[in-house]
Formats: structure tokens, C-alpha cells, sequence
């Protein structure tokens, strides 16, 4: 069969150097090579729509495709939906599949109001290549598991296919076939595991990838690493897009020991979790490496950290924090606001505490986003603010806005960096204004630094007594 991968372009294109490569695609295009099958892998994702449908549509004219093959993810959803379309005003034979979390998630109602064929939930190693060969043979697709298809006006759902155990069985993914961006941006991906054992409520990944952390071992990933190394020579970093990729200090220990034995000169990036960081973990990652690593802290609110179900304390950020500034390992420390509960009080409260961590690298501060299959969706839709329908309007990804109007979110979010950055002293503060004012003009005038309240910033503690009278919200 001919196939014709395609990640769709996302609604709010990324920068077009962005090194990500639709991993999740290669995999499935190795495996499908080897059964025999001709694959085409597409990666449109930093771009806009607009930008590539002709591409797009010359594509599949000239490579003909059987089957094309959709991710869809919450952001590039609705490209999804004219792709369809266009896909199947050029072939009406063509039989269109989709995966991805959106997909996955939102299956039904894809299924009712487009013309797909299948929709592969989950992880697709196990179902794609069984679904590939019924849709070849034409044969019922009723005894595929982890696939939902529509037949009479009917969505079937098949059951969930099991999740892959040991992830070292799998082929490597085909990086090859993204070659151009590689050599562009001299960097590879490589997913080191699947899973997420923790339940933050503004995240889907545990509901998509499952509860268990799946890891893959540190031989498997440092085989992975030096065939990359073998196949482009000129490769400069690795990144590890991993949600966690530090949950097991041993085994990302493991991990540095095979890079350091082997002699592997490479940078590499990665994401961890604050409360499971050994000293001797990021001494070994310094030594093997690593050049940065991404710590989701969230917020610096107690109240935050255990409505959002994050599974940290500020005690373990501070603790791990000082510990990396020590062992000078180059971090970036995230934060949001607009989780149901946020208050003024607790966007103080997290001011103060990136203050009192002195030296803390805080990289960007983004405001709570909804997505389906999250706790968080489900106390929007409970209090009103959205519901299932809302996928099918060509609307934003919402924040949260039943305790703060957007405006007040983003004063927030600009409230925590300014005032970051009027704490590293008044020179950085006049730049981080300039850019600003550089980068979001409208925005600058709109709310003037003095609205933000950061030069006429009064007595942080006395204002926090103040407690603002914030709607009353119902958690789960
Ligand atoms: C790498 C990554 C990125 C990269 C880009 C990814 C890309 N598409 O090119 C970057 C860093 C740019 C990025 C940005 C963002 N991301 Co992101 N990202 C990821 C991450 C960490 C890994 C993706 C990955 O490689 N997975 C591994 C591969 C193996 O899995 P996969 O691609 O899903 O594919 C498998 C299955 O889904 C299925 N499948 C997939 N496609 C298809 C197609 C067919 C036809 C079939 C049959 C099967 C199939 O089979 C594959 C093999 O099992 C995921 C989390 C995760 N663990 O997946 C979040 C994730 C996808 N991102 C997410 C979000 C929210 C964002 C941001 C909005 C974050 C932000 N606030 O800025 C931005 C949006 C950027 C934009 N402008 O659109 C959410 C998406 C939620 C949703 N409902 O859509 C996720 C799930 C994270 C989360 N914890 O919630 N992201």
C-alpha cells in the first residue's frame, strides 16, 4: 500500500526552526516498511495552512496515495478537518486514518461530522499496521482492536489496544525521513518514555499515555543516540521531549555512564521533575552532556501546587533549584497561572518565592490552556464554559475564564516577569520593557507598566491580606 503520512499544520505555527519532527509518524513509518507497505512522511506543523495547501495539494495528487494519515493534535485540529476535505475532493478513494491526542480524545465527534475512515486511539504501533492491512485486504475492521470507525451512521469502538510494555522492542523511528530539518537544525529527537504516573489536572498525557511510566532502558536509548550520530555525522544536540525523562534517577544515571563509556560527544536537552533530582543524577548528566534542563514548576503558591495536583513542594523546587545553580547545570523553570483557585494573592505568593530563589533561570510564564481529556476540561464544561462542541468552532484553545477575564490572565502572566526581572536590577528591567514594548506593542500601551502595577507596587504582604472575593469554584 501506498501511504502518505501528513502532520498537519498547526493553528499558531511555531518558529520555523524549531528542531521537533513528528516522531510519532517515523516509528509508524518503520514499522510499516518493514511490513512491506511505501511510506511518505509530511511534517507541515510549523507552518500555517494557508502557507501550504497548495503543497499540500500537489502531494497527494503526485504521489497517489491508498491511505493518507492524519496526526491530530488539539492545535492543528482544525487543518485536520479541511485537509479531509481537500483530501477527499481530490480522491474520494483514498482512505483517511487519523491518531494523535485530539483524535483520540474527540473521536466520536470526528468521526460523525467527517469523512474518516478509522481513527487509531492511542498509542498506534500495535493497531496501525492491522488497520493498514484490513483497509488493504477490505476486510472488516470490527476485530481491530484500539481503533474507533463508523459504519450504518455508527461510531464503533473497538476497546483500547493494550500499552506497549517493553518500549525496547520497538524499531527505531525512521529519522531519515526528516533528514532536511536535521541537518538544518542539527538536532535529533529522541523519546527516552511514555507514560506519566503523576495527575496534574491541566495535563492530558497520563489519560493518553497511561499511568505507568513506560521507560525505555539506557542501552536501548544510547544505541538510539549513536546510530543518529552514525547516520549525521554533523549532529550537534539531542533533545529528549520526554514529559519526564528523570523519574527514574538510576536509569538516567545508566544513561550518562553508556554516553561517557562510549565516548559520545554530543549536547542534549531534557525535561525533570522537581522532587526526584539527585545531586549525583545531575552531576552525572553535566559530565554526559546535558546542556539544559526544563523543570515545570508551575507555580509558587502551596495553595497552587496542591490544587493543580502537581505532587511537589516548594521546599523540593527550593531544594532542587539551589542544587542546580550548584552544580551549574544550565535550567529552565516554567510557570502558569489561571488554574481554577489563582488569585492575586497566589500570584504574589509566587513572586515572592521566585525572589527568595535568588538565582532561579525562570524561562517563560504561560497562561493555563484548556484541552480535552483533562481534569481541568472537566470543571470548565461543569461550570458552563465550554463543552464538547467547542472543537468544532474554529475558536482559540481557551484559558480558563471563570474566576479571570482573559485580560486579567495575561496581566498576571506579565505581572510574574516583570517583576522577575525588575528584581535582577533596574537595567534588566528596562530591557525586558523595550523588548516587550518591541515585541507586543499594542499590548504595552494597553496595559502601561504602571497598570501591571510594577513600579507602583505597594507593600506585597499588606496587598495580600487583602484577600480578593474570587468566585466559588468546585474541584473535582
Ligand atoms: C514534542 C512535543 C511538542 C513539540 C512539537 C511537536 C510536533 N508536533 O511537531 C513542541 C515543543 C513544539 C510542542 C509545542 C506545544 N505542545 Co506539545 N508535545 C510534545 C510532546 C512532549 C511529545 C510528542 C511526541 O513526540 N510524542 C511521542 C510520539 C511517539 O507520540 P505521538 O506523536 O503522539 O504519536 C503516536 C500516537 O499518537 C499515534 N499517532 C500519532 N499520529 C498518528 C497518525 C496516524 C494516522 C495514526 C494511525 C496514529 C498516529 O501513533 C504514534 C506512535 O505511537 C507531547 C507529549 C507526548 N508525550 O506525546 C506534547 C503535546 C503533544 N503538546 C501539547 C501542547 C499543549 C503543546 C503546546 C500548546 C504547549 C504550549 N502551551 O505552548 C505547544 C503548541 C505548539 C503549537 N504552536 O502548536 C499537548 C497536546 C494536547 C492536545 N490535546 O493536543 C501534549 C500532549 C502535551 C501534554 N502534556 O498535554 N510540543
Amino acid at each position: 500500500m501506498k501511504i502518505l503520512f501528513i502532520n498537519p499544520p498547526s493553528e499558531t505555527p511555531f518558529k520555523k526552526d524549531d528542531p521537533y519532527y513528528p516522531l510519532g509518524l517515523l516509528y509508524l513509518a518503520r514499522i510499516l516498511e518493514k511490513e512491506g507497505h511505501k511510506v511518505l512522511v509530511k511534517d507541515y506543523y510549523r507552518y500555517s495552512l494557508n502557507e501550504k495547501k497548495k503543497e499540500i495539494i500537489k502531494i497527494i495528487k503526485n504521489s497517489s496515495p491508498d491511505i493518507v494519515g492524519l496526526t491530530c493534535v488539539t492545535m492543528n485540529r482544525l487543518s485536520n478537518y479541511e485537509l479531509i476535505k481537500i483530501i477527499k475532493k481530490i480522491n474520494p478513494k483514498i482512505k483517511i486514518i487519523m491518531g494523535g491526542i485530539h483524535a483520540t480524545s474527540m473521536y466520536e465527534q470526528i468521526l460523525l461530522n467527517y469523512p474518516v475512515d478509522a481513527i487509531v486511539l492511542g498509542e498506534g504501533e500495535i493497531s496501525t499496521p492491522k488497520l493498514i492491512k484490513a483497509l488493504g485486504e477490505r476486510k472488516s475492521l470490527k476485530k481491530i482492536k484500539g481503533i474507533a470507525f463508523k459504519d450504518k451512521e455508527k461510531v464503533h469502538f473497538t476497546g483500547l489496544e493494550k500499552y506497549i510494555e517493553n518500549l525496547d522492542e520497538l524499531p527505531f523511528p525512521k529519522h531519515e525521513l526528516c533528514e532536511k530539518l536535521i541537518k538544518k537544525t542539527k538536532t535529533a529527537i529522541v523519546i527516552t518514555s511514555r507514560g506519566c504516573p503523576y495527575n496534574c489536572i491541566f495535563c492530558s498525557t497520563a489519560g493518553y499515555w497511561g499511568r505507568k511510566w513506560r521507560a525505555r532502558s539506557a542501552k536501548n536509548v544510547v544505541d538510539e543516540i549513536e546510530y543518529l550520530i552514525k547516520k549525521f555525522p554533523y549532529l550537534k544536540t539531542i533533545v529528549f521531549p520526554d514529559d519526564t525523562s528523570t523519574l527514574n534517577n538510576q536509569r538516567m544515571i545508566d544513561i550518562c555512564e553508556d554516553i561517557i563509556k562510549r565516548k559520545i560527544k554530543i549536547e542534549w536537552i531534557c525535561s525533570g521533575r522537581l522532587d526526584v533530582i539527585s545531586e549525583k543524577m545531575l552531576c552525572k548528566m553535566k559530565e554526559a552532556g546535558c546542556k539544559f534542563l526544563a523543570y515545570g514548576i508551575e507555580s509558587g503558591s502551596s495553595k497552587m501546587l496542591k490544587t493543580i495536583k502537581k505532587g511537589i513542594t516548594r521546599e523540593q523546587i527550593e531544594k532542587t533549584i539551589k542544587l542546580t545553580n550548584k552544580v551549574g547545570l544550565d535550567y529552565g523553570a516554567y510557570l502558569m497561572v489561571g488554574n481554577p483557585g489563582e488569585t492575586w494573592e497566589t500570584v504574589k505568593e509566587t513572586v515572592l518565592f521566585i525572589k527568595k530563589l535568588k538565582n532561579i533561570n525562570f524561562w517563560s510564564v504561560g497562561r493555563l490552556e484548556i484541552y480535552p481529556n483533562t481534569e481541568v476540561y472537566e470543571i470548565a464544561k461543569r461550570q458552563g464554559i465550554i463543552d464538547d462542541s467547542y472543537w468544532l468552532t474554529d475558536k482559540k484553545i481557551p484559558h480558563y475564564t471563570f474566576e479571570h477575564s482573559e485580560d486579567e490572565l495575561t496581566k498576571m502572566a506579565y505581572y510574574i516577569v516583570a517583576q522577575h526581572q525588575l528584581h535582577k536590577g533596574l537595567p534588566n528591567f528596562i530591557i525586558f520593557c523595550f523588548k516587550f514594548f518591541l515585541e507586543k506593542p499594542k499590548k504595552a500601551i494597553r496595559y502601561g507598566l504602571l497598570k501591571l502595577r510594577v513600579l507602583g507596587q505597594g507593600n506585597v504582604e499588606k496587598d495580600m491580606k487583602n484577600k480578593s472575593k474570587g468566585k466559588k469554584i468546585k474541584l473535582l
